[in-house]
């Protein structure tokens, strides 16, 4: 076969392919061979971008909403925390959401319930609360509060400074599996069902309870539903006092379930690091995209080429697999989410330590 002929006949194979895709388009069929290397990537390339949510600034926009619509009419007033690369979705990575939650004094957030679990991590203020099937956990800066799948929960402020949290969601997990469900309870607040702190009374500090569990009440799997900072700051600091430095995570801790020490919820771990300060972490890489919330401290976060400044309340995202250090200037204080629950279930999971 001469040049020529080589030429015409791909020419040939690829009109003739295009007419079988137009033909058979309208009846839902596609053409693997043309997007099998895109569907099966041999690693993971995340259309998320690492990204930094600087707190002051949005703060402001949030503020600027609550001065123009309540939180009761907007039932949650959020501002959603989108990944530049995941324009339209409402995700801060493929498979989870993050928002910044306002809640004045004196407002509620009405109560409802769905398919999707959630938790809170405080921002700023104190004194507001999350109530979840009618118990309160009253909230300080830096806690982490809970809301799983189908619990009942409302928020109210009764203090008298606004309250700041993030929202943490499996929003777009559950939205892959088209599995969403909600409802509202009708009435602003659930009826209250025990007395406040209640649980964390019982369940918050590695024991049970001989009698009156309040597994009567709660779901037995899933006891505990608020980490206050006033318990796992004091915890991180132990574990710095105590041991030695791990090379990639700096002194590290995850939340459990105190039911059965797994990720405390049934899609999405939660951990908080410590690193002191001049700590520079080696690099590491995951499949599980995270978010980080700066508690204290200044630093660095490099990938690559890429340098993002931490300070205080910023938020800030790491897709899955992008290789990634952290360096503290000053003693370095983060909370960290993720999909890593959902991964390790579905045997997804994996790791590189540099
Ligand atoms: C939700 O229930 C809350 O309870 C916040 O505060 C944000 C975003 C999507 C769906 C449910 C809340 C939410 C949400």
């Amino acid at each position: 076969m001469t040049q020529g002929e080589m030429t015409q006949g791909a020419n040939d194979q690829r009109s003739q392919l295009e007419a079988l895709y137009a033909a058979m388009a309208p009846q839902g069929l596609q053409p693997l061979w043309e997007s099998l290397h895109a569907l099966v990537l041999t690693e993971p390339r995340s259309p998320a971008k690492p990204w930094r949510w600087d707190y002051a600034e949005t703060r402001s926009f949030l503020m600027r909403a609550g001065d123009i619509i309540s939180a009761e009419q907007a039932e949650r007033r959020v501002l959603i925390m989108e990944n530049p690369g995941l324009a339209g979705q409402a995700a801060i990575t493929p498979s989870l959401y993050a928002g910044l939650q306002l809640i004045l004094p004196g407002e509620v957030a009405p109560c409802h319930r769905h398919a999707q679990n959630a938790l809170r991590f405080v921002m700023e203020g104190s004194g507001a609360f999350t109530a979840l099937d009618g118990e309160k956990a009253v909230m300080e800066q830096f806690d982490l509060v809970l809301t799983p799948a189908y619990q009942w929960h409302d928020h109210g402020n009764d203090g008298d400074a606004p309250m700041i949290w993030l929202d943490g969601l499996d929003i777009p997990t559950v939205r892959l599996f088209d599995a969403s469900f909600a409802e509202r309870l009708g009435s602003a607040a659930h009826p209250e069902t025990a007395a406040p702190g209640d649980t964390l009374a019982r369940y918050g500090h590695n024991m049970r309870p001989m009698r009156g569990s309040a597994a009567d009440r709660r779901p037995a799997g899933r006891p505990l539903f608020h980490y206050p900072y006033a318990d796992w700051r004091p915890a991180l600091q132990s574990l710095a006092t105590a041991g030695e430095i791990d090379p990639h995570f700096g002194h590290a801790l995850e939340f459990t379930n105190p039911a059965d020490g797994g990720p405390v919820l049934s899609t999405i771990s939660a951990h908080v690091r410590l690193l002191p300060a001049g700590f520079e972490s080696r690099t590491r890489q995951a499949t599980d995209g995270t978010v980080f919330v700066v508690c204290e401290g200044t630093g660095e976060l490099r990938l690559g080429e890429e340098t993002i400044a931490l300070k205080p309340r910023d938020v800030v995202v790491v897709p899955s697999w992008v290789p990634h250090r952290f360096l503290a200037a000053t003693e370095l204080v983060l909370f960290a989410y993720s999909d890593k629950a959902s991964q390790v279930k579905l045997d997804l999971y994996r790791e590189f330590n540099h």
